[in-house]
């Protein structure tokens, strides 16, 4: 009886220990764009739909792919800003699947800027609706 007990009350506690977990209580794809994070907007200036990643992903437009929360907007190809909020990995995002083809390089978050890299960028450029992959490195 006591060592069951014991056993319950170490589940709970690992229950409690993964709920507070050291990556942070991130939820991917509830709209915020939060620690850990990986995000991209439809729009400039971090506006107009958003898709909050925690992990790479290999192909925005295959079935399962991400879309912009709370849209039928595919994310593929449909990108106007992007923000890394992972304090720990830069993210590369790619022009092609399967993290191929010309690339935006997202320094970590709170890295400083420089050399034209920084961990967000509030317009595209010449990438601005060209996403198709990206990878936390
Ligand atoms: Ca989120």
């Amino acid at each position: 009886m006591f060592k069951r007990a014991v056993a319950t009350i170490a589940a709970a506690l690992a229950v409690v220990a993964g709920g507070a977990s050291v990556s942070g209580a991130n939820t991917p794809f509830n709209g915020n764009c939060q620690t850990g994070e990986f995000c991209l907007y439809k729009g400039a200036n971090y506006s107009n739909g958003i898709a909050d990643f925690e992990n790479s992903v290999d192909l925005y437009y295959a079935a399962g792919a991400p879309y912009f929360v709370n849209t039928a907007d595919s994310v593929n190809d449909d990108a106007g800003s992007s923000r890394n909020k992972s304090v720990f990995h830069p993210v590369r995002a790619y022009v092609y699947p399967d993290y191929s083809g010309p690339s935006v390089y997202h320094q970590a978050s709170g890295a400083i800027c420089g050399g034209g890299m920084c961990n967000q960028y509030s317009s595209l450029g010449a990438f601005d609706n060209h996403f198709s992959s990206h990878l936390y490195l």
